[in-house]
This record gives C-alpha cells, sequence and structure tokens, in this order.
C-alpha cells in the first residue's frame, strides 16, 4: 500500500490528471490509504487558490468560466472545484454548471471537480480542506473554489482560499445593510456581477463607500463590476487577483490562525463522522412516534450505536 500511495502522490505532483481524481476519490471516500496520502503532501509548490462565494444564482459559475477562459488564455494550468449545493431543488442549476463547463472537460490545462455537499453545515463538501490540500499538490497555476454562500461556509471558504471573492447581484438588493456581516468580513474582493443591469449601479456605488469606510489604515477591498455571461468586466477582474496575490504576504499570525481554524474543523469532522443528518432525521421521526420520548435518552441511544 505505501508504495501505491507514494506513486500515486508523485504522479499527482507531475500533473497527472488521472492521479489527481484518484486521490481525490480516495480521500473523499475514505478509501484505505487516504490517511497516508494525506500525511505525505508537501507544501513546495503553491498553486494559487481563489474562492468564489455569493447567493444562489450570483453568476459563480459564469464568472468561473469567464475566468477559465482569461487565465488558460494566458497558458495558466487551473484546478476547479465546483461544491453542488446538494438539494434537489438546485438540480437546474447543477446541470447548467456542467454544461458549461464542458468547453473545458478536454483542455490539458483545465482539471474540473464537482463535489457534493453531502448534507454538511453550510455549503461546503465536508471534505473540502483535504481535498484542495491534494490539488495544491499538483502543478496548478490557480485553483478555483465555487461554493454557494449559506450559513457557515463563507467563514470556511475564507480559511481554505488565499483569495475570496465575493460576488453580489443587483437583486440581492442595492441595500448594503441586508447584507449578511460575515460576507463582508471575508471578501478581499467585491465582484457586482449583472451588471448589465439598472439595479447594479446604485449597488456598486454602495459597496465603495462601505469599503472605503471599512478601509482605515488598510487598502480598501477593490469593488469589480462584471457582466460575466459577456466577459466585460474579466480582465479587470483577474487583475484584481493577480495585484491581490502580488501584495499577499501571509502574515505568521494569520496563517497560525487559518490553520487552527482549520485544524479545528478537521477534529470537528473526525469526531462527526458516520453522523448522517438524514438518518438522524429517520430515527427522530421513528422514535418521536413512541411514548415518552425524551430528547436526551434518544441522543444518548443514538450515540451508542455508532
Ligand atoms: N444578465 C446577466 N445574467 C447573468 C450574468 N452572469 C450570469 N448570469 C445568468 O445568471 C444565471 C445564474 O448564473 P450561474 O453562473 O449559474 O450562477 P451561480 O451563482 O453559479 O448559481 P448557483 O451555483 O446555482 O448558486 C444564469 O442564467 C446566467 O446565465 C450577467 O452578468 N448578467
Ligand atoms: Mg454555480
Amino acid at each position: 500500500m505505501q508504495d501505491k500511495i507514494k506513486q500515486l502522490l508523485t504522479e499527482i505532483q507531475a500533473g497527472s490528471f488521472l492521479a489527481l481524481a484518484k486521490g481525490i476519490t480516495l480521500v473523499e471516500n475514505d478509501l484505505p490509504g487516504y490517511g497516508q496520502l494525506l500525511q505525505s503532501l508537501n507544501t513546495t509548490h503553491q498553486p494559487k487558490v481563489v474562492g468564489i462565494t455569493g447567493p444562489p444564482g450570483a453568476g459563480k459559475s459564469t464568472l468561473v468560466n469567464a475566468l477559465l477562459h482569461e487565465w488558460t488564455k494566458k497558458g495558466c494550468k487551473v484546478a476547479v472545484i465546483a461544491v453542488d449545493p446538494s438539494s434537489p431543488f438546485n438540480y437546474g442549476a447543477l446541470l447548467g454548471d456542467r454544461i458549461r463547463l464542458a468547453d473545458f472537460y478536454n483542455n490539458d490545462n483545465v482539471f474540473i471537480r464537482s463535489l457534493a455537499t453531502r448534507g454538511a453545515l453550510g455549503g461546503l463538501n465536508p471534505k473540502i480542506i483535504e481535498i484542495t490540500d491534494v490539488v495544491r499538490n499538483a502543478p496548478f497555476d490557480y485553483i478555483l473554489i465555487e461554493t454557494v454562500g449559506v450559513g457557515q461556509s463563507e467563514v470556511e471558504i475564507a480559511g481554505l482560499a488565499d483569495c475570496t471573492i465575493v460576488a453580489l447581484v443587483p437583486e440581492a438588493g442595492d441595500e448594503i445593510q441586508t447584507i449578511k456581516a460575515g460576507i463582508m468580513e471575508i471578501a478581499d474582493i467585491f465582484v457586482v456581477n449583472k451588471a448589465d443591469r439598472d439595479a447594479a449601479e446604485s449597488l456598486y456605488r454602495n459597496l465603495k463607500i462601505m469599503v472605503h469606510e471599512k478601509s482605515r489604515d488598510k487598502s480598501e477591498i477593490p469593488v469589480v463590476k462584471t457582466v460575466a455571461t459577456d466577459n466585460k468586466g474579466i480582465s479587470e477582474l483577474s487583475e484584481a487577483i493577480i495585484s491581490y496575490f502580488d501584495n499577499f504576504h501571509d502574515s505568521n499570525e494569520k496563517k497560525l490562525q487559518l490553520l487552527t481554524e482549520k485544524c479545528w474543523q478537521l477534529i470537528q469532522h473526525h469526531k462527526m463522522k458516520g453522523i448522517d443528518k438524514r438518518a438522524l432525521a429517520m430515527s427522530i421521526k421513528d422514535a418521536y412516534t413512541k411514548p415518552n420520548f425524551n430528547l436526551y435518552s434518544f441522543t444518548d441511544t443514538f450515540l451508542k450505536t455508532y
């Protein structure tokens, strides 16, 4: 086993997409050898990890697609990790993503992997940290991670990506107060997508005022207007990302804080292993019909079965 995993990692580091896909599957499904693979990862080569988050339908996939065009034109190698919300209500969008990204499925410089959220809290796959670290070991220039901004995921994605793009759209309301505080804190770059719509200008202006007020002694967070469907503003967005990385000096303090956050999440996932929310819901439904249902006895019994 040991030699096989070593060989797999060597192939991933040499740029084999097949090996990378295998490595991800290994980690995603806890298959034998996954622990060894994770513990053998090294961080000598560092692709730039860019997270794109934002409300459903904000145009995140369209932005990913446009950035892929922009970067592959320049000869960059890019990996895309798209986290599909597993809710059945999103199947339409899921199909949309697949069709859109189909342009790149046969491109040697683009690796695409979709992951399910699997009922995890927020919009992320429970293995996203580990999977991203596996992809970080492959020779990409950029890794793009698309996640829907719901609940915890904004904060999780901030720990995952080196640069977090928050995509907003005019429909989200141009009232800045309505934008959740959490999302404000994590943005390294704001995108006002669907700038072809009338309300975009006022959302843009309000965001500019807000980032100006927040900047204090730090430099202002860039706000970029895009029409992702028409490739408008995409080179400006790419410039903003490149310039972010040019000025990116990860302080040791921030790095340690993020590592602690990641480790905390890994421990949480480890402790929650095997506990499935749907299975829990079914058990509760069953137990609730019995007389004298007691949540605490139920929980105690439920935990003992794991
Ligand atoms: N008018 C306009 N429509 C856009 C723009 N960008 C994306 N769209 C459309 O908005 C819809 C949603 O785009 P997606 O890229 O799938 O959005 P998403 O944020 O990835 O959606 P989820 O993954 O479902 O959260 C699609 O019909 C796009 O064609 C834009 O700049 N202008
Ligand atoms: Mg999408």
